[in-house]
């Protein structure tokens, strides 16, 4: 079946400067005769540029603009693609979509340029998710590992493991062919196999890593009413973003907000006062969401009151929170201490969060906790898809190593190879490909 012909502005709804709004697809050439009948466009050479009024339907100038052509296959899509940029008005992007829709265009799904790019073999599907990493990346890090993996670093990186694992493969059937064992084969493949297993194990470690530098760590702010948890997200966000107050039970609401630490991206929730035993009928609402909260949520920041004594409610989060991973905070350090040091199971951070005395090392403790790893070290995995696939992979490589004979050991390696294959699969299910692309803009 031809594809249709497909049309979106590329650049953000707003004013700006310039926009910029794209087409792909076989009609192309067609779309933009009937849009600028001046010119025959069908003469036009590819990659080349052209300077035009674009009128409407009753002869009204729209916009002066500037038109680019990308013949089939030599474009992002593989296709025959124009990008046309015209003055960045709301108004005149919509009324140049709408003429595209009327010449025969429809509105492009989200994601759908690149998708097409994949499904013409222009970008395997590791680089494509590198394009909308690249696309959201917020620090450098984010940025340096988006554009490796968009130059085919996870692809390299799956085409070498793969013929590792073929050349196992084929090892296996060789020693298959033979009725006797080989003691010295036998040795060979095991020790082939166990490197791989480590340097897969190691990639994957890696992966879960990195895996806050693409998508937001939640971190959420945990403490009984009054111990100056909403003073603490402020001072994290460098902002006055919730309200503080003497008065128990300020916050009333979760309050969310974004931030960078280091090269990777936070979202901070602070949490209304945590009360299990309350009989406030608001406070038990309120401790319900933070419950909610608190079990999805990557790190805890629990924090305590230092110029307090230990009281019920303290006890009742440390007990509560036990097995979640956490940095315990004594805040207040300005003010003379009154918690006694051998409260808390394991070394907290004193902090103040009136005055700001070590927040640094808190944000410092932070990083630590979300990205254990040191340095830039890139490393081949950027998605959460991609590192699943290569669990898959270690279970399957993993389980060869018991299996009762080579037979059904060749089979495991098999499963493995399947596994890895997903990772950059041309041909994959219409599923996997929504859940990929439905993440990105329209015009992408
Ligand atoms: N002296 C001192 N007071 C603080 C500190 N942090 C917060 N407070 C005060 O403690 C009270 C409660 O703070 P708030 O952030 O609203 O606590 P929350 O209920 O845990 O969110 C407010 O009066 C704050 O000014 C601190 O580090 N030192
Ligand atoms: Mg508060």
């Amino acid at each position: 079946m031809r594809p249709d012909t497909i049309v979106a502005p590329a650049t953000p709804p707003g004013v700006a400067g310039l926009a910029v709004i794209r087409l792909s697809g076989p009609s192309t050439i067609t779309v933009l005769n009937r849009l600028l009948p001046e010119q025959r466009w069908e003469k036009q050479p590819s990659h080349t540029l052209r300077l035009v009024w674009l009128k409407d339907g009753k002869d009204r100038v729209i916009d002066q603009v500037m038109v680019a052509l990308f013949r089939a296959p030599r474009s992002y899509t593989g296709e025959d693609m124009a990008e046309i940029s015209c003055h960045g008005s709301p108004l005149i992007v919509d009324r140049i979509v709408r003429l595209c829709l009327n010449h025969g265009c429809r509105l492009a799904r989200t994601g759908e340029f690149t998708r097409r790019a994949v499904l013409n073999r222009k970008l395997t599907l590791s680089q494509a998710e590198a394009v909308l990493s690249l696309v959201n990346a917020r620090t450098d890090l984010a940025h340096q590992q988006a554009i490796a993996g968009y130059q085919g670093a996870t692809t390299r990186f799956v085409q070498t493991l793969t013929s590792a694992l073929r050349d196992l493969y084929t090892e296996i059937e060789y020693l298959l062919s033979f009725d006797e064992e080989d003691k010295v084969e036998q040795d060979r493949l095991e020790n082939k196999t166990a490197a791989l297993l480590r340097h897969l194990q190691h990639t994957i470690k890696q992966g879960e890593r990195q895996r806050f530098l693409f998508q937001p760590a939640r971190v959420a702010i945990l403490g009984r009413p009054n111990v100056g948890k909403s003073t603490l997200f402020n001072r994290l966000l460098a902002e006055e973003r919730a309200i503080t107050s003497p008065i128990p039970g300020t916050t009333r609401d979760r309050i969310e907000a974004t931030t960078t630490i280091g090269p990777i991206t936070v979202q901070l929730i602070d949490t209304c006062g945590f009360d299990p035993g309350t009989r406030n009928p608001l406070t038990r609402l309120g401790t319900r969401q933070t419950e909610r909260a608190v079990t999805n949520c990557d790190l805890l920041l629990i924090v305590f009151d230092g110029s307090q004594p230990v009281r019920d409610q303290d006890k009742t989060i440390l007990a509560w929170t036990e097995k979640m991973p956490k940095i315990y905070i004594i805040n207040k350090s300005d003010l003379k201490r009154r918690l006694p040091d051998e409260f808390l199971p394991q070394p907290a951070i004193a902090v103040s969060g009136k005055t700001g005395a070590n927040i640094n090392k808190l944000r410092q403790a932070l990083l630590r906790h979300l990205r254990p790893l040191s340095g830039n070290t890139t490393c081949p995995t950027t998605s959460r898809r991609q590192l699943q696939a290569l669990r898959d992979c270690y279970s399957a490589l993993r389980a060869s190593t018991r299996s009762p004979d080579l037979a059904t050991r060749a089979a495991d390696i098999r499963l493995a190879l399947d596994a890895l294959a997903q990772i950059d699969a041309p041909v994959t299910t219409e599923e996997v490909l929504n859940r990929i692309f439905q993440s990105f803009c329209v015009g992408k």
